[in-house]
Formats: structure tokens, C-alpha cells, sequence
């Protein structure tokens, strides 16, 4: 715990260190977006870190937090295309998006392809499974370990690498497009597993309303990950504006008041870095 506070506070000044270069430096980025009154998002869909609703409404803890950002940093619109979580770095590399706002968490080889903002949503993993959990499935490893367990996951998502990291093998990982899918190919007994962070799931659980459903939270085979807003390498005077605006809020509370009522803890978020995130695991 300790390290994790000396790590925030570090985390802080170096924030604060950016301020200083982030106001000086040129942001052909930033002045581009402000041109054209509207920033590009990449969402999945995935409530509560990223909604759609019918309307069209783009919500969730990351998008709101990214709407802020930008507003104060002169871009007043957000507007959000739906991508699966292993399209959403291509997409940014190839300019059809300007940001990721989805729970991207952070791992390793995406620090090493995108610029990521300082953390924002934080969250472990968790299970759906029927009720009374028939194969006894609590962990990846379990899964790995059953002769015929299968398991759902996003494509090109951390649940899906946690899954084959552990040695399940590829025909027992199957893709499931979004949360309704996987919740419907539970209940149909066609994956045991549908794994996603904890508070997607719960979010499914609610909304399904279904007592023949139950949740695994946490696997304990998993870290709890964080997320922050991915940026394209080459954009990081922009991904620095953004980290002096996020850390503002973070410091008035502001943080707290927008990402706490989705269910996520503001104190997660604020007690680690991205240097951090990026060199665990
Ligand atoms: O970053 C990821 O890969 C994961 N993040 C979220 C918010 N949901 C599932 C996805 O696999």
C-alpha cells in the first residue's frame, strides 16, 4: 500500500512536471480537433465503462471522463464508433479514431503500441456461469485444467489472452462479440464461462434478472487491471494535455464524483501510474 501511495504522489509530480511542458509545447493534434469541434472516440459497448443507448447516447465512466477533458481543452464535441476491444489499436493507428475511451486496460505490449493517459477505470476479472458453478470453474487455470470447460470472451480482450495464457486450449476459447451474446450463450449452455471485468458482468447480471446465473468476482488468477485513455503514438502532446486535465480532476474530486457512481473506485485509479501499469504483469 505504501508503495502504491509513494507511487501516486510520484505519479502526481511527474503530472505536474508535464504541466509545466504541456502548456509550452506545440499540439498540432489538439489544434486539429479544436478545428473541427469534435473528437473521435472508440468505445465497445460494455456498461458501465462504455454505453450506448438507444437514442444514441454515448455514456460510461470513460467516455464521461473524456467528455470533460475535452471540453476544457476546447474540443466540445464526442463522437463514438463501437469497435471490438482487438480493432480498437488498429483503429487508432490507422486514424479512424482519435482516442480509445473503453476500459483498454493497460498491459505491456499495448503500452508498447499506443500513448496511454495516466490511469482512469480499474477493475478485476470476473465469471458468469449457471448457477451453483457445475464445473467448479473459479480461476483460468481451472478452466485450462478441465478436460472440456469452454469459455467466452472479447475478441482480441485481456479475458480472452488470460484464458489461453493459462492453457486452455483455442477451441475452447470462443469470441463473443458483446455482453448480451455472451450472456445468451451461457444460459444456453453453450460456454460455461463468460468472462469480463467484475463490474460488466454484475451490469449483465442485473440486467438479466436471471436466478439460474451466478458471478465469479475476483479471479483470483488475474490482477485487477486499469485502464487509461490510449492515445496514437505521435499524439503525445495531446495524451499530455489530457493527463493535465485528468490529474486536475483527480485532485478536486472531480475524478471521483464522475467514475464512482459506474461503481469504480476514484482511489484505485489515483494510487497508481502508468509507468506502473505498463511494466507490471
Ligand atoms: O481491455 C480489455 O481487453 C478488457 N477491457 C474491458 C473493459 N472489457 C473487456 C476487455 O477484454
Amino acid at each position: 500500500m505504501r508503495k502504491m501511495i509513494f507511487g501516486g504522489l510520484a505519479a502526481v509530480a511527474a503530472v505536474a512536471a508535464i504541466a509545466i511542458g504541456a502548456e509550452a509545447q506545440d499540439n498540432p493534434k489538439l489544434d486539429q480537433l479544436k478545428e473541427q469541434g469534435f473528437v473521435r472516440i472508440a468505445i465497445a459497448n460494455e456498461p458501465p465503462f462504455t454505453a450506448v443507448a438507444a437514442d444514441g447516447k454515448v455514456s460510461g465512466a470513460a467516455p464521461d471522463v473524456a467528455r470533460v477533458i475535452f471540453e476544457r481543452l476546447g474540443v466540445p464535441e464526442v463522437v463514438a464508433s463501437i469497435s471490438e476491444y482487438g480493432a480498437m489499436i488498429p483503429g487508432l493507428q490507422a486514424r479512424r479514431h482519435d482516442v480509445v475511451t473503453a476500459g483498454l486496460f493497460m498491459r505491456p505490449e499495448r503500452c508498447a503500441a499506443v500513448a496511454y493517459s495516466e490511469p482512469v477505470l480499474c477493475d478485476a476479472e470476473a465469471f458468469l456461469v449457471k448457477k451453483g458453478n457445475p464445473k467448479g470453474l473459479t480461476t483460468y487455470a481451472a478452466i485450462a485444467a478441465h478436460a472440456d470447460a469452454t469459455i467466452g470472451a472479447p475478441g482480441g480482450g485481456t479475458e480472452e489472452r488470460l484464458a489461453l495464457e493459462a492453457g486452455t486450449p483455442r477451441d475452447r476459447v470462443i469470441v463473443v462479440p458483446d455482453g448480451q451474446s455472451g450472456l445468451k450463450m451461457v444460459q444456453d449452455g453453450r460456454i460455461d464461462v463468460y468472462s469480463l471485468p467484475v463490474l460488466s458482468i454484475s451490469e449483465l447480471v442485473k440486467l438479466a434478472n436471471d436466478p439460474n446465473l451466478e458471478m465469479v468476482a475476483p479471479v483470483s488468477d488475474a490482477p485487477v487491471y486499469c485502464d487509461g485513455a490510449a492515445f496514437r503514438k505521435g499524439d503525445e502532446a495531446l495524451r499530455d494535455a489530457f493527463d493535465v486535465e485528468l490529474a486536475k480532476m483527480k485532485e478536486s474530486g472531480e475524478f471521483a464524483q464522475i467514475v464512482e457512481p459506474y461503481g469504480f473506485s476514484a482511489a484505485a485509479a489515483m494510487s497508481t501510474s502508468r509507468e506502473q501499469l505498463c511494466a507490471a504483469q
